[in-house]
């Protein structure tokens, strides 16, 4: 059965959003659609953090998605959280398309994303090289511009 689902992020700032999810199946691997807008050109972070709480703003969706306990890693890496989606780019209208195809994310079973939070961050993520702590925890992707629970839709 397929499955969709969407998720409009918002901040504090001008960055808002609107990102489409669909799976063809269990275990197939998940579009990832849509388009960002008011960001600063050039390449930001992009994952799906564990909860699905913006209490306090972006910062209460917690640490990325991490389900089997593994380091931050780039979208093409085995050795990744299963949020990791890596960056997206912003042109110079600070637009930036999303359109990833990816096979860790998924909307149906125990490791769903469903009701989890879409974070759009302030700077690169350096999937996992940066050479410090912080870059296997969160790539230095730095402050979260946007942010939105990802939930079911028709
Ligand atoms: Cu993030
Ligand atoms: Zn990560």
């Amino acid at each position: 059965m397929a499955m969709k689902a969407v998720c409009v992020l918002k901040g504090t700032g001008e960055v808002t959003g609107t990102v489409y999810f669909e799976q063809q199946g269990d275990g197939a691997s998940v579009k990832v659609t849509g388009q960002l807008t008011g960001l600063s050109p050039g390449l930001h972070g992009f994952h799906v953090h564990a909860f699905g709480d913006n209490t306090n703003g972006c910062i209460s969706a917690g640490p990325h998605f991490n389900p089997h306990n593994k380091t931050h890693g780039g979208p093409n890496d085995e050795n990744r959280h299963v949020g990791d989606l890596g960056n997206v780019t912003a042109n110079s209208d600070g637009i930036a398309e999303v359109n990833i195809e990816d096979k860790h994310l998924s909307l149906t079973g125990p490791y769903s994303i469903i009701g989890r939070t879409m974070v759009i961050h302030e700077k690169e993520d350096d999937l996992g090289t940066g050479g410090n702590d912080e870059s296997l925890k969160t790539g230095n992707a730095g402050g979260r511009l946007a942010c939105g629970v990802i939930g079911i839709t028709q």
